[in-house]
Formats: C-alpha cells, sequence, structure tokens
C-alpha cells in the first residue's frame, strides 16, 4: 500500500518545482524590508522575458502612495522618463533599439531610489514588463494579507517595518522537536539581510538559555560553540542555519518541543554603526518537507 504515498510525493514536488521557476520570471525586488521613513535602493530584479518573447524592450515602474522618489539610475542605450507625479508616479525604462533590449536569457537590475513612507506595511510597486512580443503587467496584490502566494503575476513587493524592527528576511525557519527529558535542541532558517547586520541574540520563554552556535571540527570530534561577537549577515546574501552547520541552539527547554506546536522567537540583530534592531516570530516545530531532518540528532557538548 504504498503507492498512494508516492504519488502524493511526486505531486508536492512538481508544485515545488512549477513555484520555483514562476518565482524566477517575476519582477521582484531583493529580499528584506526598509524602516519606515528611509532611504530606499529599489532594484527591480527581472529575470526573463515575456512568455514567447526574445528580449524585454521596456519597463515602467508605477510609484506607490507615499514612496518619494529621489532619483533613477540611467541605462545604456535605454531611454529614461521620469514623471514625479505625486500618487501616480512613474519611472519609465524604454530600450533605444533592439540591440540595447534585454535578452529573454539575461537578468538584469533596474534601479531607482526614494524614501519610504512614515507608516508600516507592504508597499506595491507595479512593474509593467513590455517585450519584442507582449507584454506582462505585474499589478496584482493580494485582496487581504501580504503574500504574494498564488498570484499569477504580483506587484513587487517592500514591507515597510517599524522603526527598532529588523529589515532582515526570514525563511524556512523551523525548530527540531524534542522529547521528554531532552534539555536542548536547535532551531533552522535562512537569513537574508537587505543591508549588512549580525544576528547578536537570541531570546524565547520555550527556553532557559537560546545561543546562535557554530560547528566545529577540532581534531577528529566536532565540537560547537557560541559565536563570538554574533552571526555576521552580509547584505543581499542569504545565510543558513540548518543540521550540521550555524545553528540556533536552545538549551534548559522548559518543556518538549512537539510537532506541529510552535515556538515563540525574538531575533536580536545589530548593525555596524550599533544600530539595534529585533524580529518576533513564531517558528513551527518539526522539520519541513525537504530538510535536511535525518542530520545526526542535537547534542549538546562543549
Ligand atoms: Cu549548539
Amino acid at each position: 500500500m504504498n503507492h498512494p504515498r508516492i504519488i502524493l510525493k511526486t505531486v508536492a514536488a512538481c508544485a515545488v518545482l512549477a513555484s520555483a521557476t514562476t518565482g524566477f520570471a517575476h519582477v521582484t525586488l531583493p529580499r528584506g524590508g526598509a524602516t519606515v521613513g528611509s532611504d530606499y535602493n529599489a532594484a527591480f530584479r527581472v529575470g526573463h522575458a515575456c512568455e514567447g518573447a526574445k528580449a524585454t524592450t521596456g519597463l515602467a515602474v508605477r510609484l506607490p502612495k507615499g514612496f518619494v522618489l529621489s532619483d533613477a539610475q540611467a541605462r545604456k542605450g535605454w531611454k529614461l522618463d521620469v514623471q514625479k507625479n505625486a500618487g501616480n508616479g512613474e519611472v519609465r525604462w524604454t530600450a533605444e533599439s533592439a540591440q540595447t533590449a534585454l535578452p529573454a536569457s539575461e537578468r538584469a537590475e533596474f534601479v531607482l531610489r526614494g524614501q519610504v513612507p512614515g507608516t508600516p506595511g507592504p508597499l506595491w510597486f507595479k512593474v509593467l514588463q513590455t517585450c519584442d512580443v507582449g507584454s506582462i503587467d505585474w499589478a496584482e496584490v493580494p485582496a487581504t494579507g501580504n503574500s504574494t502566494a498564488g498570484l499569477k503575476t504580483p506587484a513587487a513587493k517592500l514591507d515597510v517595518v517599524a522603526q527598532g524592527v529588523a529589515t532582515v528576511d526570514v525563511r524556512d525557519a523551523w525548530v527540531r522537536q524534542s522529547v521528554p527529558g531532552q534539555s536542548g535542541t536547535g532551531a533552522f532558517m535562512k537569513l537574508t539581510a537587505p543591508t549588512g547586520t549580525k544576528l547578536v541574540g537570541i531570546a524565547t520563554p520555550a527556553a532557559g538559555v537560546a545561543e546562535v552556535h557554530e560547528m566545529k571540527m577540532e581534531g577528529d570530534t566536532m565540537k560547537m560553540r557560541e559565536l563570538p561577537g554574533g552571526l555576521d549577515l552580509p547584505a543581499g546574501q542569504t545565510v543558513e542555519l540548518k543540521p550540521g552547520g550555524y545553528h540556533v541552539m536552545m538549551m534548559d527547554l522548559k518543556q518538549p518541543l512537539t510537532k506541529g506546536s510552535t515556538v515563540p522567537v525574538t531575533l536580536r540583530f545589530e548593525d555596524a554603526k550599533g544600530q539595534k534592531t529585533s524580529l518576533d516570530l513564531k517558528l513551527p516545530v518539526g522539520a519541513p518537507e525537504g530538510a535536511d531532518a535525518a542530520a545526526p540528532a542535537h547534542q549538546h557538548k562543549h
């Protein structure tokens, strides 16, 4: 009676693959948010031409209400038009010839700068991509919430966060489940900071102590220890905390962490200027599909 399970797994794998492909084709902003009222470099990534087209020939970004444009980056061989009208401003790049158009197989960034609004919330940039054949209007906005999941042609989203809230993007976060009597476990995630920062601390009511750990070979034994000075998150680079690598160590667990429950966690960051921010999250307990759950169980040795 293995068949139903196998079929289910295949379907799930296809779904993941399909969404990854569409994700690549979307016009998006880099991972991570922006602090209220801050200056933001909006680098729109164009990863693919319109369906059946050979090249992207134009990109028009409609500026959302509350975003104050300062300037837009010119592109060689492209005409730049800027309309600063309050409320319906637009920045438009148009290829001057077929030679300077962006080939379907190449990726590029179209950059504009400006100040984000003073109130937190998602900011949607609607982008019209024009190609030698056809066009795509990346203009879909979810009816509620701020997830673009399920949208075919989502607008590019920027999360504007309150002062003191980290702009770091956190994905695929999870906590390894624990059994009664087990004192420690690990938490794992992918972190992307839009501007360089450091993960300097963790707090959770589920554990007496939580630390950022690294794994290191000492002679022929793998040992782990707290990262002195925190975990570096270079700008725009995704840093992965995973079994066998960097991880959040939770010690003196208050109770067993059962699969399917969630653990509240506060991540604390500090940038090079000493600016402190934090992020409150609820992490699911249990390895997600595709995670390296087969890695050796987390043992605490110092
Ligand atoms: Cu550890």
